[in-house]
């Protein structure tokens, strides 16, 4: 297997750990983005992106020659389109990026290769978008091109430990094809790989992002409901969480990330009639933004003109992505509505292009408020006592 040689489109947070990992297993690997800068940047051996050991990890495949980037595709025995599956203002799936990804293969592919569709996608993709436009292109996907769905299920912060230990589901668009993947995964693979068909590869990383996000919800709609009563959220949950059967996930200031806030939308998409369930908890979730800006409005009434220091930007703890994050939103939110000056500190990033970034130290002492919006590891350490009179505003339930 490890003779096979790998083009993988889309060097983002899935396509390069995934590269990086394959060439350090030996692969030849070609990697390829739309962005020159991603592309000239993996080519000396660095990073674009914020994930613990990667950088260590690509200069390792960068420098043993089997990792290199490029803007256009070459020929190989397996491609892995690990490109974003977004979706559109009305909530509808947008597979633009799947679409010319596998438009940009098709010239590539030759008779025996395996196709994987590893993006997060709406059931049915891998076989009316990746396969039918292999197929239109003249490809045999019966029997000579293999075309499967292998879903990433990798935790941003813990994705090269994951790559390799988590248990992979791998569904073809036919036997012979989920045959083919499964042999590729088992390569490099120290989880199980479950095979199964390409639609129902599909939804089982809808349903697991989908059933994170109504155990969210949840939480959530509690710490709404807590608040109203007087009650701290974190301590009940802790408490319930003793019964031996309930595990109540943490309410925070919304679900961010490109995964958990968008793959539940695309259940909804096609089959709004009965995703009731699902649907509520994305409103539920998407409202809770808002509900912290009027927390931080209701307080700010005391001041003249608060000082709101603002905690974190990412979607969630030491990672440096701000995909959907609600921190950005609220932050946002607050500097249009003029509701104090608003200062902002974000330790896993060095600069920001709308945002102008500070210390947390310099932060906490010039804030009035102090609207904690992530829980990154350096904000755990800060004690309430140290905050004197100030307003806090702890979304996350970790300052002590
Ligand atoms: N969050 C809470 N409370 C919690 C847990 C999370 O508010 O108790 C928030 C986070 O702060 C964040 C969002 O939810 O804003 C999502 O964070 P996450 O850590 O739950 O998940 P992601 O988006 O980083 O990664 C998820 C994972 N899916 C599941 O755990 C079912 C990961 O395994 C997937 O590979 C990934 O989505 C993906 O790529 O789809």
């Amino acid at each position: 297997m490890l003779d096979k040689t790998i083009c993988v489109i889309g060097l983002g947070y899935i396509g390069l750990p995934t590269a990086s990992l394959l060439g350090t297993k030996g692969f030849q690997v070609h990697g390829v983005d739309v962005s020159e800068h991603v592309v000239n940047t993996i080519n000396k051996g660095k990073i674009h992106i914020v994930e613990p050991d990667l950088d260590i990890m690509v200069k390792s495949a960068v420098n043993a020659g089997n990792l290199k980037a490029g803007m256009q595709p070459v020929e190989a025995d397996i491609f892995i389109i690990a490109v974003p599956t977004p979706f559109k203002g009305d909530h509808e799936p947008d597979l633009a990026y799947v679409e010319s990804a596998t438009k940009m293969i098709s010239p590539y592919v030759k008779p025996g290769n395996l196709v994987i569709l590893e993006s997060t996608s709406p059931v049915g993709t891998t076989d009316e978008v990746v396969a039918k436009i292999l197929t239109d292109d003249g490809h045999d996907t019966d029997k000579e091109v293999h075309v499967a769905h292998c879903p990433e299920r990798v935790l941003p912060g813990r994705i090269l430990i994951e790559l390799v230990e988590n248990d992979r589901i791998v569904g073809g668009v036919n036997p012979l094809a989920t045959q083919k993947a499964v042999e590729f995964y088992e390569s490099f693979v120290r989880g199980e790989v479950l095979s199964t068909d390409s639609r129902t590869a599909e939804m089982a990383k809808l349903t697991e992002n989908s059933s994170r996000d109504v155990s969210i919800a949840f939480a959530n709609e509690l710490s709404l409901i807590c608040d109203q009563e007087g009650i701290n959220v974190w301590e009940l949950i802790s408490l319930a969480n003793r019964h031996p059967r309930v595990n109540i996930l943490t309410p925070g200031p919304g679900v961010g990330g490109h995964c958990i806030a968008v793959d539940p939308w695309f259940i909804v998409a096609r089959s709004p009639q009965y995703a009731k369930l699902i649907k509520t908890a994305r409103l539920v979730n998407d409202s809770k933004p808002q509900w912290v800006i009027e927390k931080v409005k209701s307080r700010a009434d005391k001041f003249k003109r608060p000082v709101i220091g603002c905690l974190g930007l990412a979607f969630k703890a030491d990672v440096d992505d701000l995909r959907e994050s609600p921190a950005v939103d609220i932050v946002r939110q607050l500097i249009k509505e003029d509701v104090g000056e608003v200062l902002i500190s974000e330790p896993n990033l060095e600069k920001h292009d709308e945002f102008d970034l500070i210390s947390c130290e310099e932060l906490i002492q010039r804030a009035d408020i102090i609207l904690l919006l992530v829980d990154h590891k350096q904000f755990k350490t800060i004690k309430r006592l140290e905050l004197n009179e100030k307003v806090l505003i702890d979304t996350r339930g970790i300052i002590q």
